[in-house]
């Protein structure tokens, strides 16, 4: 068994890297996007900067007037947020980067984790080489650079994002974690905001390496027994967490137009089989058990009308969202009489099918044990 392999791919200023593209004029002055509050011009903050602007201090949640007061006489270009544009080019790089994972949790607007180590075959090496290729064809793509940190797992490969930043590629082995870790201040480790910092601090606790020497049950009493059991973990690089795409999908449906407006139960239900089929396809793709099914009808008479009906327990059979869909098709064909123009099948209520699996791996986990009790 190999270690795994999970990389971190964050792009560079973001919004001020989109706005360089859309206007390479400004590409060598000190770049502002701001988010205007809108009471006077000077009310908000900046979104972001780029490395030459935050080389004056100017950085994510600098108020606009005191990036204007610092970046006075340097010819600096504030600009107004353009998200239609952000969400664009965002879309855009994950679609491309998912080609390249086994899994792929995207993260934040300019972020995502992917898990590559069966596309690596667990060598650190071809990971930097597929890293190097991503960034290539990101720049090729969208013209933005971007860092990729590389390592055993998240947390890892989010500190190494962070290390060589803009343009960076850093790659930990597994080998390498301790020596990469212990030197780095205790505000590299995602989760350790201000406060902890300062609690930490005052407890001598200064670098990652400090804090993995202290001892656990100490950290326990003073940040509560997971907190303290988190930053002990985190301090030695441990995170088992998966690299999973959180999906907030609501539902799956496909509709078609007739050829000819009908009101022929047959040609209705042939239709709306094809579609279900079509869609339980895309719902195993995505590994959800459905609970509700829904369908609808648009006729010119009564215009779009849906019905639906939930099943006892979630589920992902074919069989049974095919009947419940003919059982609600033959009920609505009764209910009025004009002819049908289009017709569509609906999965909503989705849950994702590996919490059930994973729900039962707990439960074996337990079993060994009440069996020898
Ligand atoms: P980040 O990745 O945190 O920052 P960044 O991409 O601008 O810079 P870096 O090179 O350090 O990665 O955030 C991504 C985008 O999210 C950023 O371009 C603008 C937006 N954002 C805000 O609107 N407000 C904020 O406070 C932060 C932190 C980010
Ligand atoms: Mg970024």
């Amino acid at each position: 068994m190999f270690s795994r392999v999970v990389m971190l791919v964050d792009l560079d200023y973001f919004f001020a890297q989109c706005e360089e593209v859309k206007d390479p004029s400004i590409r060598d002055k000190p770049v502002v996007v701001c988010h205007h509050t809108g009471r006077s011009e000077n009310s908000g903050v900046a979104c972001t900067t780029n490395y030459i602007a935050r080389e004056y201090g100017v950085k994510s949640g600098t108020t606009i007037t005191k990036a204007r007061k610092l970046l006075r006489h340097k010819n600096a270009i504030f600009l107004e947020s353009d998200y239609t544009l952000y969400r664009r080019v965002s879309k855009s790089v994950k679609r491309l980067l998912e080609k390249f994972a086994d899994h792929f949790e995207p993260f934040g607007v300019d972020e995502a984790y992917l898990d590559v180590t069966k596309k690596v075959q667990g060598s650190f090496k071809k990971a930097k080489i597929l890293g190097q290729r991503i960034k290539d064809e990101v720049k090729e793509k969208e013209k933005l650079s971007c860092s990729i940190g590389i390592g055993p797992n998240k947390l890892i490969a989010k500190i190494a994002s962070e290390q060589e930043k803009p343009n960076g590629l850093t790659v930990v082995k597994p080998c390498e974690v301790e020596s990469f870790l212990f030197p780095l201040p205790i505000k590299r480790l995602f989760g350790v905001g201000r406060r902890t910092e300062k609690k930490l601090f005052s407890l001598g606790v200064m670098k990652i390496g400090h804090l993995a020497k202290y001892d656990l049950e100490k950290l326990k009493s003073i940040f509560g027994n997971k907190p303290g059991a988190y930053l002990h973990n985190a301090s030695w690089g441990i995170d088992n967490s998966p690299v999973e795409q959180v999906e907030i999908i609501k539902s799956v449906g496909n509709s078609y137009t007739l050829k000819t407006n009908t009101r022929d139960l047959e040609v209705i239900l042939e239709k709306a089989s094809e579609l279900c089929e079509k869609v339980h396809k895309r719902l195993l793709k995505k590994n959800f058990l459905y609970r509700t099914v829904g369908i609808s009808v648009s006729t010119r008479r009564m215009g779009f009308i849906t019905r639906a009906k939930t099943v006892k327990n979630a589920s992902n059979n074919l069989e049974l969202f095919k009947k419940t869909v003919k059982e609600l098709f033959e009920k609505i064909m009764d209910e009025f009489e004009s002819e049908v123009r289009r017709v569509g099948v609906r999965l909503s209520n989705l849950v994702k099918e590996k919490k059930k699996q994973k729900q039962l791996i707990q439960f074996l986990e337990v079993l060994p044990r009440i069996k020898s009790s």
